[in-house]
């Protein structure tokens, strides 16, 4: 029995439901008006910067995202930044970080000895959730699970003044969208996907936790000037495509590589077309081709999302400097992809890899020929990347129709809202109770099955099986920790019409669904608000902290020596003063290596504060070139094989630094400095890889590893583990702060003399690209050693 009211496209087509789910928390209110001062940027102050930087590069039109960064720069007329080359020291106006990444970011800032942060900060419960039941039952069982976690990141919150979004208030991602991000601003974020904030015009960065550090502690926040793709967006999407097959088909096009070092810019008419929650989409998963950050400029739609929740003044403000969010008329961009909306399919990328991109028109076809069973075990919808209202609106159209032909969802199907707002705003508008109805589980809004927080009942372990979900990342083993279960990114749209038919070929555009009595129809093509017509309702406020939070000094914050989740970090010791000699080469890693690889989530999630213990997981998923296995590598002085963190453990015990040689990309992914701070823990100094990727090479230079490629890539394949880099030449150099022989505005070269197990020697050149400030960091140990002198 349904009280559904017919399909219909009338402006009022809020869904009625049957149901009312009721959360325990529930008590919606409206939100007081919102004080606006601390999420405005200073746009006067930025402008004024940016006419000194347009003097030093005598006046050339600027691109939107050299715009936004040079007018960041802490002293806006001691460099002349070109792109790709100059090292920008930048002065961010705000930081946000999740729970998991929190941790060791705090644990680091209580290094530096502050009494408050020196810009505004944020922290979000949102990784440590598990999806498994339901919102209301999985975030009691979270809670409990990790509340030393969740009282050690308050407390923190209170005594340094940030403020504090608790377990249940939301994914950081859509939190900073619905609250903090504004056109212009420049913000760090200690998660790769940080740019959903470019959405609302905002630079918005992923970094790890040492580099939030800097800007909590008033230390300028240094950045190589990005070069700048810029993306024309002609045309207007229609029927099944939405934002997210922008970034889908892009991954395809750039591969995973293809954005690092740079910034990505949209422009054109099409993006008059978008809404501000679809940008975000869109910047969010920029992320997954390396990017540095992608971002929009100041348009209507902007305007309205910010009006619509509660921050009319920051619209207003950006409105009156509307000249100064919009790239120079000629501005120049490093390369143009021109993608016209009118034309573009939806798209289904993956398994394993965000850059595998396949048209919907073409999937069916793949699937037969790679033999994989036509079925869907689970579509998830959700997450920081798709939880819009607009998202959700969209796939209860077609959930109602479903709905209305007494079909249920064949495969098993979990929506996770972005934050409290957006669950609250779209349960009093009906779309939970249709999505309900059809079969689906709302679960908390928290990033859960994202990240393997995901208890999965519906499988036999290692059972071959496919889901689809509208996230950002599918490494391998992501969702639920099995490897065989192959995860397709793709629109929440496609996810539901998919997880309705259950089919793995299923085309909403060309195939019909069955409905109750056994007769066939078709799916008419999702629609929907991008905004709530009757305006957001904050649900339960007690999720919202303040908007201005004062620093307490009296607050404590207890780390028990005991604890097995929560350790105080010890500063790393000093640097080498020379060049380096007997470097064992430990291993060989082949092919993909992301910081997942690194620094598995899931259930280690619950160390990340506690660095010898998650330090077990290093390199786990790594797979060894010399014997073909994962994380299985031979002790060269005992003969012994062994996981890769153990014989990491037995090399340091025995004083002989190890390091690690790897394939392109490495560190893929992630912001997590874990990645970083385990290879140095575990006395790795040097990593040399084929290629990285922007955030842990970052990382890693901030822990006081040296990051090394190899001038040749081809000379990956010479080395192997077991090689030992009797020494070094050109480190020597490096941290006396002398020029080396070869030097040039992106690096230096260093040579490595290496030795293999039969005694025949060879050469190897690798390159740096250390900065000062860097080398700094290496000499001392860490950038933290570095900062506290
Ligand atoms: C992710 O999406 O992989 C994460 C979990 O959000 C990470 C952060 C982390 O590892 O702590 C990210 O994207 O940076
Ligand atoms: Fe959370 Fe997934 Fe978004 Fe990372 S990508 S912030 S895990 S929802």
């Amino acid at each position: 029995m349904s009280f559904l009211k017919p399909l219909t496209r009338t402006p009022r087509s809020r869904w009625t439901t049957s149901t009312l789910r009721t959360l325990a928390t529930e008590a919606s209110t409206t939100r007081p008006a919102r004080d606006c001062t601390r999420i405005t940027p200073p746009y006067a102050k930025l402008v004024s910067n940016l006419e000194k930087v347009k003097r030093v590069l005598d006046n050339r039109p600027l691109t939107l995202s050299e715009k936004i960064l040079y007018s960041h720069l802490t002293n806006p007329e001691e460099v002349k930044p070109v792109r790709g080359q100059t090292y920008l020291k930048l002065s961010p106006d705000r930081v946000a970080m999740q729970d998991a990444s929190a941790q060791m970011a705090i644990l680091q800032f209580m290094l530096a000895g502050m009494p408050t942060t020196a810009v505004p900060s944020s922290i979000h419960c949102d990784h440590l959730i598990v999806g498994h039941k339901g919102a209301e039952q999985d975030l009691v069982n979270s809670i409990e699970n990790n509340k030393e976690i969740f009282n050690f990141l308050q407390s923190a919150a209170e005594k340094y003044g940030m403020s504090f979004w608790k377990p249940g208030s939301g994914i950081i991602h859509q939190i900073v969208l619905e609250n903090y991000a504004a056109p212009g601003l420049l913000m760090l974020g200690t998660d790769s996907h940080t740019p959903n904030a470019g959405g609302l015009g905002a630079i918005a960065i992923g970094v790890g936790g040492a580099d939030a550090v800097d800007a909590m502690a008033n230390i300028p926040w240094e950045l190589k000037a990005p070069e700048v793709i810029g993306i024309k967006l002609t045309g207007k999407l229609n029927g099944w495509t939405s934002p997210k097959d922008v970034i889908l088909h892009l991954a395809g096009k750039l591969t995973v590589r293809g954005g690092t070092g740079h910034i990505i810019e949209y422009f054109g008419p099409g993006i008059d077309t978008l809404s501000c929650s679809g940008m975000g989409t869109i910047c969010n998963m920029g992320a997954e081709v390396g990017a540095t950050t992608s971002l929009f400029p100041f348009v209507n739609s902007m305007s309205s999302y910010l009006h619509a929740t509660g921050r009319g003044p920051v619209a207003e403000a950006a409105r009156q400097h509307a000249n100064f969010l919009r790239a120079d008329e000629g501005a120049h961009y490093d390369k143009v992809i021109e993608v016209n909306l009118s034309d573009l399919e939806p798209h289904i990328n993956g398994p394993f890899t965000p850059d595998l991109a396949t048209p919907l028109s073409k999937f069916a076809e793949v699937v037969k020929k790679n033999g994989w069973k036509d079925e869907v075990k689970v579509g998830l919808i959700g997450s920081c990347t798709n939880s819009s209202y607009e998202d959700m609106d969209r796939v209860t159209s077609l959930a109602k129709q479903a709905v209305e032909k007494g079909i249920k969802s064949k495969a098993g199907f979990f929506i996770t809202p972005g934050s409290e707002q957006i669950r609250a705003t779209i349960e009093r508008d009906g779309q939970t109770g249709v999505l309900e109805q059809v079969g689906g589980v709302v679960l908390a809004n928290a990033c859960g099955p994202c990240i393997g927080q995901w208890t999965r009942d519906d499988l036999n372990d290692k059972e071959e099986n496919a889901i689809l979900t509208s996230f950002n990342r599918n490494f391998k083993n992501r969702n639920d920790g099995n490897a065989t279960t192959m995860n397709f990114l793709t629109s929440p749209e496609l996810v539901t019409a998919m997880s309705l038919s259950g089919k793995l070929t299923f085309n909403p555009l060309t195939d019909p669904l069955i409905d109750a009595s056994g007769n066939e129809f078709m799916l008419q093509p999702p629609y929907g608000d991008n905004l709530p017509q009757n305006g957001f309702i904050p649900g339960n406020l007690s999720y919202t902290p303040p908007d201005i939070s004062q620093p307490n000094p009296a607050i404590q914050i207890n780390v028990d020596p005991k604890s097995t989740r929560l350790q105080v970090l010890e500063p790393f010791g000093p640097g080498p003063v020379g060049e380096f000699e007997n470097l064992q080469v430990m291993l060989k890693v082949k092919g993909k290596c992301t910081t997942d690889h690194i620094s598995a989530a899931g259930p280690w999630l619950k160390y990340k504060g506690h660095l010898e213990n998650i330090a077990h997981n290093t390199l786990n998923g790594a797979l060894n070139a010399d014997n073909e296995q994962v994380n299985v590598v031979k002790n060269v002085f005992t003969g012994k094989e062994g996981a890769i963190h153990e014989v990491g453990r037995e090399y340091q015990a025995l004083g002989k630094p190890w390091i690690v040689v790897t394939d392109h990309n490495y560190g893929e992914g992630s912001a997590r400095e874990h990645a970083a701070l385990q290879m140095r823990y575990l006395g790795c100094p040097l990593i040399l890889a084929r290629s990285f990727a922007r955030i842990h090479q970052t990382n890693l230079k901030k822990q006081g590893v040296l990051p090394l490629t190899f001038a040749d890539p081809a000379d990956w394949e010479k080395m192997h583990g077991g090689d030992v880099i009797e020494s070094t030449e050109g480190v020597a150099d490096l941290v006396a702060g002398r020029p080396g022989k070869n030097d040039t505005p992106e690096g230096g070269e260093i040579l490595l003399n290496v030795r293999r197990p039969d005694g025949e020697k060879y050469v190897i050149k690798a390159l740096h690209t250390m900065s000062k400030d860097q080398v700094e960091w290496f000499r001392k140990g860490s950038a933290l050693n570095a900062a506290r002198g």
